[in-house]
């Protein structure tokens, strides 16, 4: 563990501790058990595209409005004290976007290299998040393909992925190679983001967004909102698990990824997302309550799962392979993805 003096933190970097704390309930954790020389420039990478998000996210901005400051949010950085107050009043990071100022203070101060991989990633995905969100506006169902799916996915966690990489790799503790297998990092990034498309899907539908592609639902009920019926029970659950199938494809690429990790600290980082994500699959898989209510973890499972996962890959692995067991366990022959369902099963597996 590497023990931190915050008596010597400035007030921009305690600001940007105390917005981390408040925006995320899951990284904080990870983030502030990073080694020293990622410590803080993880932490503003988080900030900045965590600003990205709240634009995103805040249904009340117009399209027209909200367009420009998505792609030009990595100007921001270069900008003194800028500020954005007009987020709705129950946005929930509004706080952060309000002293956005302590972000852009902290940012000049890391390495020039950090700075870059942070400003390239941050315009490249508010692109993306602009390109989708004008997308979004002309169409009522979001997302239709599988093909587009993948592509928001990317935009919005791969690039995550590969911007963590390019830092880990900066500080020497990945191997460079990573930085050839683009689909190694995009995975890492994308799993992370499906189980919480497929976990979140009650509620981001009560706010009127519907991430799950229609190429998938449409095979399952006539309109989206039918998979919250009674009625469509049998319906929703295979949905739910073609979904699942969809999101297992990448766990194997993800513990490809972890082997080539060289450093602790960054390799519990990683590993402890990942994990809970399998778990949170398996929690999903074939689970009606998440229809009905949103479904989370519990807390001693979180426990046991930060412990296990912070130890080795074998042990990472373990939970893996506990979890892909669980899932074969529930698949059932009525689904019409019985097989491929374990056929994914299996190719993780045989990675473990
Ligand atoms: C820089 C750690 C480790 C190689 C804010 C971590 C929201 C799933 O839907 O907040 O808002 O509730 O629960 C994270 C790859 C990205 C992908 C993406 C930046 C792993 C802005 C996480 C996180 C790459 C867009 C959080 C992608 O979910 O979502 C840092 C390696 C932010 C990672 C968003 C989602 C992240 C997400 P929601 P959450
Ligand atoms: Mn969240
Ligand atoms: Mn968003
Ligand atoms: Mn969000
Ligand atoms: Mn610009
Ligand atoms: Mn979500």
């Amino acid at each position: 563990v590497h023990e931190r003096d915050e008596s010597k933190d400035t007030p921009a970097a305690k600001e940007c501790f105390k917005y981390l704390n408040k925006t995320s309930r899951s990284f904080s954790a990870v983030i502030l058990e990073l080694h020293p020389e990622l410590l803080m420039v993880v932490t503003l990478f988080y900030l900045v595209l965590r600003g990205l998000d709240t634009i995103e996210d805040d249904t009340s901005i117009p399209a027209k409005k909200k367009e420009p400051l998505l792609r030009n949010f990595d100007d921001v950085l270069d900008i003194d004290g800028w500020t954005f107050t007009e987020n709705r009043p129950e946005e929930k990071d509004r706080e952060l976007m309000l002293h956005y100022g302590c972000v852009i203070e902290e940012f000049k101060k890391i390495k020039a290299p950090y700075q870059a991989i942070i400003k390239d990633i941050a315009k490249r995905m508010g692109n993306g998040m602009a390109d989708y969100c004008l997308k979004s506006e002309n169409d009522e169902f979001g997302v239709n393909t599988i093909a587009e799916y993948d592509e928001y996915c990317y935009y919005v966690a791969g690039l995550v992925g590969e911007g963590l990489t390019r830092m880990f790799v900066e500080a020497k503790f990945g191997n460079p190679a990573l930085l050839d297998r683009p689909h190694l990092h995009n995975s890492m990034g994308t799993f992370l983001q499906k189980t919480n498309i497929i976990r979140d899907v009650r509620e981001d539908f009560y706010d009127k967004r519907i991430f799950w592609p229609k190429e998938i639902w449409s095979k399952h009920v006539d309109d989206f909102g039918d998979l919250f019926k009674p009625e469509y029970r049998e319906q929703a659950l295979n949905c739910s698990s073609e979904m699942v199938l969809n999101a297992l494809n990448h766990a194997d690429e993800c513990l490809f990824f972890m082997a080539g990790l060289r450093e602790q600290s960054v390799f519990n980082f990683c590993a402890i997302p990942q994990t809970m994500a399998i778990a949170t699959l398996d929690l999903c898989f074939r689970n009606y309550d998440m229809f009905l209510r949103n479904i989370k973890i519990t807390k001693g499972e979180a426990c046991q799962i930060m412990t296990e996962s912070t130890q080795n890959l074998q042990i990472a692995c373990d939970v893996f392979r506990r979890h892909i067991h669980s899932i074969r366990k529930k698949n059932r022959p009525q689904d019409p993805n019985f097989l491929k369902i374990s056929i994914a099963c299996g190719k993780v597996e045989q990675f473990i």
